[in-house]
């Protein structure tokens, strides 16, 4: 059987299609981090978020090199984020832990990777390292409702050294001088959309 030079060019290109798919579904998962909500197994009831760690929102030193930050998004805001900003240590490993109490949200740290849906019942974790300080924008990407458009946020690196260990002691002092620290160190605008 005699197969037609035009097409073996479109078999071809039929078959670079395919690989290219497939190779840039292997770089989302392996490369760059894609994954599900829920595959670590988190769950928790969404009307009891007091009965949890998510109580308190907001971040905390959990060993020397490693911060922990707690996030609740709900309709239409993020706890801590939008009253007042996520503070984190840069050079440091920090791992967020979001959730939310009543519908789909989405947690997009503006101009980084870190991009998630929030899911009633499931805790959102992953965990990340920012180079240097340096202000973000946080936006809800998923429709959640009338405020949706205004459901933004602010997230602040700042220099590790700027955060007390004692956090838990002095959680608001400690807030309050990283919040300053950070807008010395730091030029960049906040990218908040309207
Ligand atoms: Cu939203």
């Amino acid at each position: 059987m005699e197969i037609h030079r035009l097409e073996k060019i479109w078999i071809a290109v039929s078959l670079l299609f395919i690989v290219g798919l497939i190779a840039s579904i292997v770089y989302g998962v392996a490369g760059v981090g894609v994954g599900t909500v829920g595959d670590t197994g988190q769950q928790l009831d969404p009307s009891a978020l007091d009965d949890t760690e998510f109580a308190d929102p907001g971040g905390h030193w959990a060993s020397e090199d490693h911060y922990v930050v707690h996030v609740v998004a709900r309709q239409f805001l993020f706890q801590p984020g939008t009253q007042e900003p996520i503070t984190v240590p840069a050079n440091t490993t920090v791992t967020f832990y979001v959730t939310s109490p009543d519908v789909v949200h989405g947690f997009d740290v503006v101009g980084t990777q870190l991009n998630t849906m929030v899911i009633p019942g499931q805790v959102t974790e992953f965990t990340t390292e920012f180079d240097e300080p340096k202000t973000y924008g946080i936006v809800c990407h998923e429709y959640c409702g009338a405020g949706h458009q205004s459901m933004a946020g602010q997230l602040v690196v700042v220099p590790a050294d700027a955060m007390s260990q004692n956090a838990t002691a002095s959680a608001d002092a400690a807030n309050a001088s990283a919040v300053n620290a950070s807008t010395q160190a730091s030029i960049a605008t906040p990218e908040v959309p309207a």
